[in-house]
C-alpha cells in the first residue's frame, strides 16, 4: 500500500524530485485555480500544491483541516514555502476527509480551558508536537544519565499503605476489603533496595491530591527519584547538578527547532552547568528579608519566595539546610545543628523554583522512631521503614526531580499543564 512507503517531511525538504508524502492538512488556501495545503507530519510541514482540474484538485476541494492524506507529487524550490520547497501534487493516494476540525491554531491560545477540554486534538498542534519531543528528550536525558553511573533501575509499588510527604496529599483508594493509597514517593522503597544495589532509580508515576489549582502543582506528576547509599548531602548537591546540567544540555543538542518554535530564548539555559549556587536556608531567609519578605527564621519558603530567590542568581540554585519542622520527618537533622535537616531543593532559575527535593535520610533506628513520634506520626505505620535500620543500617541519601517541573522550565512554559500530554489537577480528570 502506498502509505507504507513515504517519506517523512523533514527529509522531503532536503531532497528533490518524487516524492510519496503523507499526513494532515495543517493549513488550507483556495485560489481560483490552485490549491494551497500545508501539510504536517510529525517531522515538519510542507506546502502541497493542487492544480485545478487534476482529480487530486477535486480531493484536496473536500479536505478539511486535520484531513489525512497520501500524496505523490514532484518537489519544486519555492523561497516563499515553509522549508523553501513544495509538492506539486500528481496524484493523491489515500485520504480520510475529517469533519470541519474544532480548533483554529491562531486563535488557540486564547482559551486555555477550551484547549484543555480539547486536548486529545490539541496535541496535534505544532506548539504540542515541539513540547512532546522536548519531553522526550528530558526522559531519556535521565536514563541515559543515570544508567551510564552505574545507577539500576528499580520500579516501586504504586499502590502504599503510609504517607511518605504527609497525610494531607494522599489519594485513598479502595483494595478489596482495605482501603491503600496512591503513592506520593517511591523513596521509602528506594531506600529498601539501596541495601541490595547500593545506587537505584526509578522514573514513575506520584500522586498527590493538592487542594489547589497551580502553575507547578499536578495531582498526578512523573517523578524521577534515586537513593544512594553511602553519601552525604554534598556528595548529593553534586549528584543533582550532574543530572540537570545533562538534561539540559541533551535538550540544547537535539532540541533546537522545538526551543526556537516554543520562543525559548537558549541563553539562560546554555549557563547551566556545574557548580550551581550553593545557597543555605539561613542565608536566604536574609536574602528575603531584605528584599522586604515578611519571613521569620522557621517559616517555609513558597513559591513567591521561591521566585524571588532565583532571580537573584543566574544558575538553578541548592537551597540547602531547612528547619526541621518545614521539612519530612525522614531528613536527618544535622549532628552539629540539631534544629536543621541535611536537606536540600534545587530551585530552577528564571522564576520557576523548585525542581528537586532530596537530602540524607535518618540510618539510626532510635533516632527515626524518636522523629516518628516527635512529628505525631505512629511508628507502626512505618514498621518495615524502621525494619530497614535494623540491620546493616549505612548513610545514605536521595532526592525526587519533578520531570513535568524540569520540562516547563527547559521549554519556558508559563503553567505545567502544557508540559504533560494529558494533565490531572483538582479540576480536570478529562480527556
Ligand atoms: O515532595 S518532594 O519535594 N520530595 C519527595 O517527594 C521526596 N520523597 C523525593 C525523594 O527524595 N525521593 O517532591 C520532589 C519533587 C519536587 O521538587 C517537585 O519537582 C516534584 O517532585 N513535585 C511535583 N510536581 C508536580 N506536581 C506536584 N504536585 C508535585 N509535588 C512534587
Amino acid at each position: 500500500m502506498a502509505y507504507r512507503a513515504a517519506t517523512p517531511i523533514a527529509e522531503a525538504l532536503k531532497g528533490s524530485g518524487r516524492v510519496t508524502l503523507r499526513g494532515w492538512v495543517y493549513r488550507k488556501r483556495e485560489l481560483r485555480d490552485k490549491i494551497f495545503v500545508v501539510l504536517r507530519d510529525s517531522t515538519g510541514i510542507i506546502q502541497l500544491v493542487f492544480s485545478r482540474g487534476t482529480p487530486a484538485f477535486d480531493i484536496a476541494e473536500r479536505l478539511n483541516m486535520e484531513s489525512a492524506l497520501v500524496a505523490t507529487g514532484t518537489l519544486k524550490e519555492e523561497p516563499r514555502a515553509p522549508g523553501g520547497k513544495e509538492l506539486h501534487v500528481e496524484s493523491v493516494d489515500w485520504y480520510y476527509v475529517g469533519k470541519p476540525y474544532p480548533i483554529n491554531e491562531d486563535a488557540a491560545q486564547a482559551d486555555s480551558e477550551y484547549l484543555l477540554d480539547v486536548r486529545h486534538l490539541w496535541l496535534r498542534s505544532r506548539r504540542m508536537q515541539a513540547v512532546l519531543k522536548i519531553r522526550h528528550t528530558v526522559f531519556g536525558a535521565i536514563h541515559e544519565w543515570f544508567r551510564r553511573r552505574g545507577y539500576y533501575e528499580v520500579q516501586a509499588p504504586m499502590f502504599i499503605t503510609a504517607a511518605v510527604e504527609g497525610g494531607a496529599t494522599l489519594f485513598k483508594v479502595n483494595y478489596f476489603d482495605d482501603v491503600v493509597y496512591l503513592t506520593q514517593s517511591s523513596q521509602f522503597y528506594l531506600e529498601a533496595l539501596i541495601y541490595s544495589l547500593e545506587r537505584v532509580y526509578t522514573v514513575a508515576p506520584s500522586f498527590r491530591a493538592e487542594p489547589s489549582r497551580t502553575r507547578r502543582h499536578l495531582t498526578e506528576f512523573w517523578h524521577a527519584e534515586a537513593e544512594e547509599a553511602w553519601i552525604g548531602l554534598e556528595d548529593l548537591m553534586g549528584i543533582t547538578e550532574g543530572l540537570i546540567s545533562y538534561i539540559v544540555e541533551r535538550v540544547l543538542e537535539e532540541r533546537q527547532d522545538e526551543l526556537k518554535l516554543l520562543g525559548r530564548r537558549t541563553a539562560p539555559l546554555e549557563s547551566v552547568k556545574p557548580p550551581f549556587h550553593r545557597v543555605s536556608y539561613d542565608e536566604a531567609v536574609e536574602i528575603l528579608k531584605k528584599k522586604g519578605f515578611k519571613i521569620e527564621w522557621g517559616d517555609d519558603i513558597g513559591a513567591d519566595e521561591e521566585r524571588a530567590l532565583t532571580l537573584e542568581f543566574d544558575k538553578p540554585v541548592q537551597l540547602f539546610g531547612f528547619p526541621e519542622k518545614v521539612k519530612a520527618f525522614y531528613h536527618r537533622n544535622d549532628p552539629k545543628r540539631p534544629e536543621v535537616t541535611l536537606s536540600v531543593d534545587v530551585l530552577a532559575p528564571e522564576g520557576y523554583g523548585e525542581v528537586i527535593g532530596g537530602g540524607e535520610r535518618i540510618y539510626d533506628e532510635e533516632e527515626l522512631v524518636d522523629k516518628i513520634k516527635r512529628f505525631g506520626l505512629n511508628p507502626k505505620d512505618y514498621q518495615w521503614y524502621i525494619d530497614l535500620r535494623r540491620y546493616g543500617s549505612v548513610p545514605h541519601a536521595g532526592f525526587g526531580l519533578g520531570v513535568d517541573r524540569v520540562v516547563m522550565w527547559i521549554a519556558g512554559l508559563d503553567h505545567i499543564r502544557d508540559a504533560v500530554p494529558f494533565p490531572r489537577d483538582i479540576r480536570r480528570k478529562y480527556p
